[in-house]
């Protein structure tokens, strides 16, 4: 029998979420070695020369980023289709991905989250207010307008679900961790979209994980996943001291 591919990385990141829902959708078997970002020991820095999560290893390629896996495992594993059969629509949604990923991640995970959830937990630093306020008086609303005047009246993107939806909640749901909550009235297709594709079984299944992991220190993350049945790797490169990341944006 194959082995189970293995993820590395945290079910609290973006990134991780695409991937693992990607998994949960077209039903391949996963196991998962929850380290918290910056955790990552030697061994980490050899399969991830960035020091980032997630990281895929299977029995043919170990791939250190979220879009380049996604795209193998539909290459690899084509159903269901997650990315639109039409070519140009195809494109656009790879551009919603990689928005989401830059321009999102930037602003919910940099940011929000950051000032919110990582430094303190992982840094035992102050959330900087200053930088929370910015964030939600200017750089939030530019990113929802912007996706308002993509997202359709209703249901997903491009007719069925696909990475770009998938890449959008992904983010939405770390600024939901945040205690964001996009204004419906605003933003009425945003809100109806992440709606949408975060009460997906995929979504929701990993969400009781992340609810959990939010109220634990990241040096318990492994035991306490352990305790609620999640499909854990047997080994870790996971080290006890972080390292700050090499990349800035
Ligand atoms: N483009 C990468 C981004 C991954 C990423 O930024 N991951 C964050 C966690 S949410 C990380 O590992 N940060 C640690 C660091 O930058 O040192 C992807 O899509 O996989």
């Amino acid at each position: 029998m194959k082995e189970p591919v293995r993820i590395i990385g945290s079910y609290l990141s973006p990134y991780v979420r695409k991937v693992l829902v990607f998994l949960e959708l077209k039903g391949i078997a996963y196991e998962i070695d929850p380290i918290v970002p910056f955790f990552g020991d030697d061994r980490f820095s050899a399969l991830s020369p960035i020091r980032r999560i997630p990281v895929l290893i299977d029995d043919r390629v170990t791939l250190a980023d979220s879009s380049v896996i996604c795209q193998y495992l539909e290459e690899r594993y084509p159903q269901p289709h997650l990315y639109p059969a039409d070519i140009a629509e195809r494109a656009r949604a790879r551009w919603l991905e990689e928005f989401a990923d830059t321009r999102m991640g930037e602003v919910f995970i940099w940011r929000l989250f950051n000032q919110l959830a990582i430094a303190p937990a992982v840094w035992g630093e102050k959330t900087d207010a200053s930088v929370v306020e910015k964030t939600q008086s200017e750089e939030i609303p530019q990113v929802l307008d912007y996706l308002e005047s993509q997202a359709p009246a209703h249901g997903f993107l491009f007719g069925a679900l696909s990475i770009a939806d998938i890449a959008v909640a992904s983010l939405m749901r770390n600024a939901a961790l945040a205690r964001f909550r996009i204004d419906a009235a605003r933003w009425p297709k945003v809100a109806s979209l992440v709606d949408l594709t975060l009460g997906l079984d995929a979504f929701a299944k990993l969400a009781v994980f992340e609810k959990r992991l939010m109220r634990t220190p990241p040096a318990e993350h492994r035991a306490v996943l352990a305790e609620m049945g999640a499909p854990l790797s047997a080994d870790t490169f996971a080290t006890r001291t972080p390292r700050r990341g090499m990349m800035k944006i």
